[in-house]
């Protein structure tokens, strides 16, 4: 008697189209499994072709590059990005022996914040040793809150890139790097300039 009333009470549900089996949408233990899959590829450099954008300029006769960075372009991971890029989401590439001027731009409402070359390209800890890998390519003061450089400033470092190989330019303000205030930068052997990713 009650197995034939369910019965025909799941014959009425479906005659009258009342929609989707409950169960059927009940398991979402599958939905967990690939949530993994993009932090691992946000990983790895950026493809796809180099391109100038209007923020970066290259001159070949002379080799030298210069680029606009803007701490806090966007209001993206709470304004902490260099030109709207975190996590090494970007990559930008100059060729090995240029001469490099960086303009950091502080667009951040709120907080300072600096740049500088490190070899560092896969642990980014809270506090990071400031020491560039060429000559000169840090900012002033990269891990003061209060000192280095900050809302509304620019700081302009020129730097010679003369050895190839993959770094990345990073916040020295502590605790920016790790949270993701870090992009690429690839010195290239083959005269290459340009970036890849994100803007
Ligand atoms: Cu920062």
């Amino acid at each position: 008697m009650k197995r034939l009333s369910i019965f025909s009470a799941l014959i009425a549900f479906a005659a009258c189209g009342g929609g989707e089996p409950a169960d059927t949408a009940a398991d979402s233990s599958a939905a967990s499994a690939p949530a993994a899959a993009p932090a691992a590829a946000s990983a790895n450099l950026p493809g796809g072709a180099l391109m100038l954008p209007d923020w970066m300029a290259f001159d070949a006769a002379a080799n030298t590059v210069h680029i606009t960075l803007t701490a806090g372009s966007t209001n993206t991971n709470n304004y902490w990005n260099f030109n709207g890029a975190t996590k090494g989401n970007m990559a930008i590439t100059v060729p090995v022996g240029a001469t490099v001027t960086i303009d950091l731009v502080n667009s951040d409402p709120a907080m300072g914040h600096s740049v500088g070359v490190s070899a560092e390209t896969k642990s980014f800890g809270a506090m990071m040793d400031p020491v560039p890998v060429f000559a000169g390519a840090v900012t002033e003061n990269p891990s003061s809150m209060v000192g280095a450089t900050m809302p509304g400033e620019t700081d302009t470092i020129t730097f010679t890139a003369d050895a190839a190989g993959t770094y990345t330019l990073v916040c020295y303000i502590p605790g920016h790097a790790t949270t993701g205030m870090w992009v690429y930068f690839v010195v290239s052997a083959d005269g290459e300039a340009g970036m890849q990713g994100a803007m």
